[in-house]
């Protein structure tokens, strides 16, 4: 190559390296998620696996941080923000969304499920894809549900065997009036209150309880204050990994294409976190002395008529109970 040809080649090469830089560098758009559990649960190991895969399949055009221990503030407020686009991506429980997209109230109602496996075959079916196009009009495209597990009553007092043990207790609930007149049902009283204030609530004696799953009871330290856990299960509530739509909006269907499958990749990869993990949690309080104990589950499932009665009212979600049930 004759001097010429190749100081020419060199320039076009630099030329070329110089252009790719600039066009990754200014393309490089980071979406900001948030989540109340610690580094390390399963669902915040999720997220950041989904991060993994868009950006591997975007080549680097965009970035996932996921932002863990209620970083960016505390579920209903994360909500706000992601409604309003100032966050981009949110992984929360179904139940904070009961007040703002109705068709949530189905799967948190108690005992709506029969097991973890009935949940997952209504929520892979017809009825997850009517809860999920309900959120759009209210700003939110959800990208995957995710593993909670059970719901369960704990108390700093005494085990919960039956309905009556209930009797005048006060439990911290998650925000929702579902599980407000869910526990008014069973004769105790219920405090909706952010997550992160529930330690120091049950520490001073505020209130003798909360209800949660087993990993969250424990990476929460609810244990430490809270050391009976009474397996009523009263829901088996699905956790949703939304993003704003205004951040939806700006991708080009190629793009939303691979949010979409690295979000239904992320979902198997949780549920196989989510099950390990309620195992060593389960072990992990037993072994720190908290007492688990069976519950009566039928006198839980026979006083949950007022809540039906209540919340079941909408011709809509009516026929979606029907439809839950009918699913094998
Ligand atoms: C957990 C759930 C959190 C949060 C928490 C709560 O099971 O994963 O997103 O909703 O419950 O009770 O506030």
């Amino acid at each position: 190559m004759s001097m010429m040809r190749s100081i020419a080649a060199r320039f076009a090469i630099a030329t070329a390296l110089a252009g790719i830089a600039t066009v990754a560098f200014a393309q490089e758009t980071i979406l900001r998620s948030s989540d109340t559990h610690p580094a390390g649960y399963p669902t915040v190991a999720a997220v950041e696996y989904f991060g993994e895969l868009v950006k591997e399949r975007t080549d680097g055009r965009y970035a996932v941080e996921v932002y863990h221990s209620a970083q960016l503030g505390e579920e209903k407020d994360t909500i706000e923000q992601v409604r309003s686009g100032v966050i981009d991506l949110n992984r929360v429980s179904m139940a904070p969304f009961n007040g703002i997209v109705k068709e949530t109230i189905v799967p948190a109602l108690p005992y709506i499920f029969r097991s973890e496996a009935h949940m997952h075959a209504v929520m892979d079916g017809a009825v997850g894809d009517q809860i999920k196009a309900a959120f759009e009009p209210h700003g939110l495209v959800v990208l995957a549900y995710y593993d909670a597990g059970a719901r369960s009553f704990y108390n700093s007092k005494k085990p919960i065997e039956t309905v009556a043990d209930m009797q005048g207790l006060k439990f911290r609930v998650i925000q929702s009036d579902i599980f407000v007149d869910m526990v008014a049902a069973l004769g105790a009283n219920a405090t909706p209150m952010p997550y992160g204030e529930v330690y120091s609530a049950i520490e001073t004696g505020v209130i003798d309880g909360a209800e949660n799953n087993f990993p969250s009871y424990d990476t929460a330290r609810h244990s430490e204050v809270a050391t009976y856990y009474s397996l009523d299960e009263h829901t088996i509530l699905p956790e949703v990994f939304v993003m704003s739509k205004a951040a939806w909006d700006k991708l080009t269907p190629e793009d939303q294409e691979i949010f979409q499958q690295a979000a239904d990749e992320s979902v198997v990869r949780q549920r196989e976190l989510w099950a390990a993990k309620a195992e060593e949690s389960r072990k992990t309080v037993e072994a720190a002395g908290a007492k688990i104990n069976e519950v009566d589950k039928q006198g839980f499932i026979d006083a949950m008529g007022p809540v039906y009665d209540k919340h079941v009212t909408d011709p809509v979600l009516k026929k979606m109970v029907e439809d839950v049930k009918a699913v094998k």
